[in-house]
């Protein structure tokens, strides 16, 4: 009985050890979050694409704890900020992709009323090769200042 217990084990870890890839979270950088001054307003998320040796998609990012989250593109229409969607961004195989305040970003509707600033938001960045990388942002009040220097 008992041997067939370790043996069951064995199996498992044997398995496990199959599906057991180290998570592969290189890609995103500097993934930090601005909260809206008025609760239930969207708020916004900054971060760095990093090649990763092989040129990729980002087609999305999702959250357990947002509703919804889009890829905006900022730009100027006359002397008014505009923004409207973007179905992704390319990422080159070398180099990076800066969504920074004031330029690209993504935008957060329907956030947690639980998400206060210095609460990590876990959101998942999917790839159009499959890859999905997971980040916890680093969070801030509306007008906070960037956790990272610009880049
Ligand atoms: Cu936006």
């Amino acid at each position: 009985m008992k041997s067939f217990a370790t043996a069951a084990l064995i199996a498992l870890a044997t398995l496990s050890a199959c599906h057991g890839k180290a998570p592969d979270n290189r890609g995103v950088t500097r993934a930090w979050a601005r909260l809206p001054v008025v609760p239930g307003r969207p708020g916004a998320v900054y971060f760095t694409l990093v090649g990763t040796g092989k040129a990729d998609r980002l087609v999305g990012i999702d959250s357990a704890v947002v509703g919804r989250i889009e890829l905006h593109e900022s730009g100027m229409h006359g002397r008014m900020m505009t923004m409207r969607p973007l179905a992704g961004a390319d990422v080159p195989a070398v180099g990076k992709v800066v969504f920074g305040p004031s330029g690209n970003h993504g935008m957060l509707f329907d956030i947690d009323k639980a998400i206060t600033p210095g609460t990590a938001i876990p959101m998942r960045f999917v790839f159009a090769s499959g890859r999905a990388v997971e980040v916890e942002t680093k969070t801030v009040e509306q007008g906070g200042e960037a956790p990272f220097p610009a880049e």
